[in-house]
C-alpha cells in the first residue's frame, strides 16, 4: 500500500490551536483550563482532517462503489485525538508543536472523555472494524446511536461498584458534525390502514395515529492510516417533531405533542449497560427501530439519488451487516421501504432484501437471545410486525416443504412462535450470510445452537475470526514497543500485521530479549504509577503482572481467578517452604448494574485485595489490584504492561474474545481455556508458548447434556477447595457481614432458583487452573525462556489484525472494491 504522509506545517498548527482557544473561549492558552486546551487542540486536528473527509465523499459520489453499512447498537470508540494523530501519521509532529506551546500531549489526551457508546467486545469490535475499513480504503458507514449517556463510569467505594452517568457530551465533542440536512421521521405505534389505490388496484398500507420522532445524524470522522480515506461513523440523535412542526399545537393536540417530546428525549438517553443479557425492555426495541429506520431510509435515499430513483438493483451497491440481532428490524424496514414507499411487490422486495442483509452472531449464551413478545412488538411497530408475520408465514411454508409433517422443526425454527418474535431466526432466514466470530464458535453454531438452520441452508454459514487494530493497541497504546519493532523490522507491520512475524528472527537474540523485557518493564512502571495514583496501592514492577480485564460475567470466571488467589494466600500462610515468584493480580471489570453475583464478585475481589495487600507477613509476594473504571483508554496501557493474559472462560461460552489478542500483540502469555479465539492463538503461537487448562468445549457440552456435574464431590474430596469455599462464608473476607458472599457460595454448591450448582464449572476446573498457574510460575523463573516466549507471542499475532478480518468479510460477504482517494 502506498503510504501517504501529508506535509505538516507546525507554525500553522500552533496558530490554529491558539486561534481556537481565542474563538471558542476568548482566552489565551495559558489562561485556559486543561479541558479548553484539549478542545483547542482537537479542533486544530479536526482541521487537518476536513479536506480528506470532503475528498473521500466526493470520490465515493463520483465512483459509486458498493458500500457496507455496519449496523450496530454499539461503537466503543475510545479516545479519538491520539488515534487521529496516529492515523494522520503526524503524532510526533503534533506532539512537538504542542511542546512548543508548553502543552504536554499526554495531559491533553487525558482530557478527552472516552466516547463509550458500547459495553464490551461487540462494541469494541465495531470500532476496530471501522479503523480497518478506512485503512484498507473500503467505502463504509458505521450506523449507530448518539447516546446522551454512554457506558456508566464505575467508581469503587468501600469495595462496591457505584455507577455514575457518563456525561461525555458535557463539554462538547469536538470531532462530531451535525448533519441537520439528513433528518428522517421515524414512526411508532398507531395502526395500519389498508387503502386501495384506485388506479393500480394495489393495497397500500398506511400507518395512522402514530407517534414519531425526527432522527438527526451526527458524523464522526474515521481516518484511514496513512491514506486520504476518511469514512464516517453516523450516530443518530432524536429530536421532537414539534420543533419544526407546530401543527399538533395548531390542532390543539397538546397531549400528542408532549408525548412526542418525551419520546424523543428518552429514546437516545442512555446505552443499555447489559452485556450478554436480554431484558425485553420496550425502550430498547424503540432504540433499535429508531436507528435502523433512519439509517435504512438514508441508505436507500442515497442509492436512489445516484440511480435515477430506481431501487431494483440496490444489492449491487449496498450491504447491511447486522452486528448481532440488535439491528435485525433492518430486514422488515427495508421490505417496508421497498414496498410501501417504492411500490415494489413482495417478491421483488424480498429478492433485494435477502441479497442485501447479512448477520453476525456474537454469543451462544441463551440469556442474550432477543425474543420480543408479540404484544409489545406489534403495538410498537404495527407495520413492521405485519411484514415479519408474512416473512414467517412464507418461511414456515418452506420448512414444511422440506420437512413434511415435522412439527418439531417448525417449533425450533419459526420466526414467530409461542407468542414471541425471535430476532436471530429472522436474521438467519432473511440474511444471505450468517457468521460466527471464531472457528470454534462457528462450529458450535453449526453443530448445536443453529443446527437446524445450518442443515436447511448450509451455504449461508461461514466463519470470520475476530481481530483488533494494531494502530490503537500497539502503535498508540505501546509507543516504546512500537518504535522498537519498527527499528527491527521496519514499519510495514502497521498496515500489514503479518510482517510482525519477522521478529521471530530475534527471539533467541540475548540483546533483543533484554530490550524487549526492558520495554515491558517500563510499561509496568507506567501502569504501577497509574495504580498508585488511582488505587493508592504500591505494586512492584518486578512482580509478574497477571491481568484479567473484561466485562464481569460468571462465564468469564473472574471468580475462578480470585478463588485461586485466596488458595495461594492460604498456601503462603501455612507452608513456610512454599516459594513463588511475586505476583500482582490485576482485575478490571464493569458489572451490569442489576447483576447481583457479578457485583458481589467485584466486592469479593476488593475485600480479598484489602486483606492480602495489608498482610505484611507475606512480604508482598501477592498483591491484588482492582482497577476502577476499566475502559478503552486505560486498557491500552494495561495491555502493554501485562505478563500474563487471563482468558479463562468456561470452554464453549466465549464466542471469540478480543482482549486475548490485545495481550498477545503486546507480548503476554495466554493462560486460558480452549475457548473462542484462544484456540487459534495457541495454533499460531504454539502450545509451548501458552498455558492451557480445563475442560474442553466438547466436555462442557457433554456435561451440560447430561444435566451437569456434582460440585459437592469436589467440595468433599478437595481440602484446599473446601477451605477456600468456607472462607466465603466465615467472615474472613467480610468482617462486617459474614453473609456478604453467600450468593456466590450458593451459586457454586447449591441448586437454586431453578439453576444447577456451578453451571460454569469453576470447581471442576479449579485443580487444573491451579496447576496451570504453577506452570506460569515455573516458566517465569526461566528468564530467557520467558522472554523468548512473550516475544513469540508478539511475533505470531499477525493473524489477529482486524485488517485480516475485514479483508475476509470483503471477499466472502461484502464484495467491496477499494476506492483510492487522491489529493
Ligand atoms: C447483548 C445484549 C442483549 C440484550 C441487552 C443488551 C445487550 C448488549 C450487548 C449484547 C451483546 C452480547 C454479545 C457480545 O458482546 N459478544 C461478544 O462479542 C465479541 C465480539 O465478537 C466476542 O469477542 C466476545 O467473545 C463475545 O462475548
Amino acid at each position: 500500500m502506498a503510504i501517504h504522509k501529508a506535509k505538516f506545517d507546525k507554525e500553522e498548527f500552533k496558530k490554529a490551536v491558539v486561534g481556537n482557544c481565542k474563538s471558542l473561549y476568548r482566552k489565551t492558552l495559558d489562561e485556559a483550563s486543561q479541558q479548553q486546551r484539549f478542545q483547542s487542540v482537537a479542533y486544530a486536528v479536526k482541521d487537518l482532517i476536513m479536506d480528506k473527509w470532503i475528498a473521500t465523499h466526493k470520490q465515493y459520489d463520483k465512483e459509486d462503489p458498493k458500500v457496507v453499512y455496519y449496523m450496530s447498537m454499539e461503537f466503543l470508540m475510545g479516545r479519538a485525538l491520539g488515534n487521529n494523530m496516529i492515523n494522520l501519521m503526524q503524532y510526533k509532529e503534533i506532539k512537538k508543536a504542542l511542546e512548543e506551546l508548553d502543552l504536554d500531549i499526554n495531559e491533553i489526551e487525558d482530557q478527552e472523555p472516552d466516547p463509550a457508546l458500547g459495553n464490551g467486545g461487540l462494541g469494541r469490535l465495531a470500532a476496530c472494524f471501522l479503523d480497518s475499513l478506512a485503512t484498507l480504503e473500503y467505502p463504509s458507514y458505521g450506523c449507530g446511536i448518539r447516546y446522551r449517556y454512554g457506558m456508566f463510569k464505575q467508581e469503587i467505594k468501600d469495595g462496591y461498584q457505584i455507577e455514575t452517568p457518563d456525561d461525555w457530551l458535557r463539554d462538547g465533542y469536538p470531532f462530531e458534525i451535525k448533519r441537520a440536512e439528513y433528518r428522517y421521521e421515524v414512526k411508532f405505534g398507531g395502526y395500519v390502514k389498508v387503502v386501495k389505490d384506485e388506479k393500480t388496484g394495489r393495497d397500500n398500507f398506511v400507518q395512522e395515529d402514530y407517534r414519531s420522532v425526527i432522527a438527526v445524524p451526527y458524523d464522526l470522522p474515521i481516518l484511514g492510516y496513512g491514506n486520504n480515506t476518511v469514512n464516517s461513523l453516523r450516530i443518530w440523535d432524536a429530536e421532537p417533531v414539534v420543533k419544526f412542526n407546530l401543527n399538533s399545537f395548531d390542532k390543539g393536540d397538546y397531549q400528542k405533542a408532549i408525548e412526542e417530546e418525551n419520546l424523543a428525549k428518552n429514546l437516545v438517553e442512555v446505552l443499555y449497560p447489559n452485556d450478554n443479557h436480554y431484558a425485553g425492555k420496550e425502550l430498547r426495541l424503540k432504540q433499535q427501530y429508531f436507528f435502523v429506520s433512519a439509517s435504512v431510509q438514508r441508505a436507500v435515499d442515497r442509492y436512489k439519488n445516484m440511480h435515477n430513483g430506481d431501487v431494483s438493483k440496490l444489492y449491487e451497491k449496498v450491504t447491511f451487516q447486522l452486528n448481532d440481532t440488535h439491528p435485525t428490524v433492518t430486514v422488515a424496514e427495508l421490505m417496508r421501504i421497498l414496498m410501501d414507499e417504492n411500490g415494489l411487490d413482495w417478491d421483488q422486495a424480498w429478492d433485494i432484501t435477502s441479497k442485501t442483509v447479512a448477520y453476525t452472531n456474537h454469543t451462544i449464551m441463551a440469556e442474550a437471545l432477543e425474543k420480543w413478545p408479540i404484544e409489545l412488538f406489534s403495538r410498537l411497530l404495527p407495520r413492521i410486525y405485519q411484514i415479519v408475520e408474512e416473512i414467517n408465514r412464507r418461511f414456515v411454508e418452506k420448512i414444511k416443504a422440506k420437512y413434511p409433517g415435522d412439527q418439531e422443526k417448525i417449533r425450533k425454527m419459526a420466526i414467530i412462535y409461542d407468542g414471541q418474535v425471535k430476532m436471530a431466526h429472522l436474521a438467519i432466514c432473511a440474511g444471505y450470510s450468517v457468521n460466527g466470530v471464531a472457528k470454534l464458535h462457528t462450529e458450535i453454531l453449526k453443530k448445536q445452537e443453529l443446527k437446524d438452520f445450518y442443515e436447511m441452508m448450509p451455504e449461508k454459514f461461514n466463519n470470520k475470526t475476530n481481530g483488533i487494530t494494531q494502530r490503537r493497541f500497539l502503535l498508540h497504546g505501546n509507543p516504546l514497543l512500537a518504535e522498537w519493532i519498527t527499528d527491527k523490522i521496519g514499519d510495514g507491520w502497521i498496515t500489514d500485521l503479518k510482517q510482525i512475524d519477522k521478529l521471530s528472527l530475534y527471539v533467541d537474540d540475548k540483546k533483543a530479549q533484554q530490550e524487549f523485557m526492558n520495554i515491558k518493564y517500563k510499561n509496568k512502571v507506567r501502569l504501577a504509577e497509574y495504580i498508585k495514583k488511582y488505587n493508592g496501592i504500591d505494586v512492584d514492577p518486578n512482580s509478574i503482572f497477571d491481568v484479567q480485564v473484561k466485562r464481569l460475567h460468571e462465564y468469564k470466571r473472574q471468580l475462578l481467578n480470585i478463588l485461586h488467589v485466596m488458595y495461594l494466600y492460604n498456601k503462603i500462610k501455612t507452608d513456610p517452604t512454599f516459594d513463588m515468584e511475586p505476583r500482582t493480580f490485576i482485575f478490571g471489570a464493569k458489572a451490569a448494574a442489576g447483576y447481583r453475583i457479578a457485583k458481589q464478585t467485584i466486592k469479593l475481589i476488593n475485600n480479598v485485595a484489602n486483606v492480602i495487600n495489608n498482610d505484611a507477613s507475606i512480604s508482598g509476594k501477592i498483591k491484588v489490584v482492582f482497577i476502577e473504571n476499566y475502559r478503552v483508554s486505560n486498557g491500552e496501557m494495561i495491555f502493554a504492561a501485562a505478563d500474563v493474559s487471563e482468558q479463562i472462560s468456561t470452554a464453549s461460552k466465549e464466542a471469540s474474545g478480543t482482549g486475548n489478542m490485545k495481550f498477545m500483540l503486546n507480548g503476554a502469555i495466554t493462560l486460558g481455556t480452549m475457548d473462542g479465539a484462544n484456540v487459534e492463538i495457541v495454533q499460531e503461537v504454539g502450545e509451548e508458548n501458552a498455558v492451557i487448562f480445563g475442560l474442553s468445549s466438547d466436555e462442557v457440552i457433554k456435561y451440560e447434556n447430561e444435566g451437569g456435574y456434582d460440585p459437592m464431590e469436589i467440595f468433599n474430596e478437595d481440602q484446599d477447595v473446601r477451605e477456600v469455599l468456607m472462607e466465603l462464608i466465615n467472615g474472613k473476607y467480610s468482617d462486617n457481614d459474614p453473609e456478604e458472599f453467600r450468593d456466590i457460595y450458593n451459586s457454586l454448591l447449591n441448586f437454586q432458583d431453578g439453576r444447577r450448582a456451578d453451571i460454569y464449572f469453576i470447581l471442576k476446573d479449579f485443580k487444573s487452573y491451579a496447576k496451570a498457574q504453577e506452570e506460569i510460575d515455573k516458566r517465569y523463573k526461566d528468564k530467557a525462556g520467558w522472554a523468548k516466549s512473550v516475544m513469540l507471542n508478539t511475533a505470531k499475532s499477525g493473524k489477529f489484525s482486524s485488517d485480516r478480518t475485514i479483508e475476509e468479510y470483503v471477499k466472502d460477504i461484502w464484495k467491496l472494491e477499494k476506492v483510492h482517494v487522491e489529493m
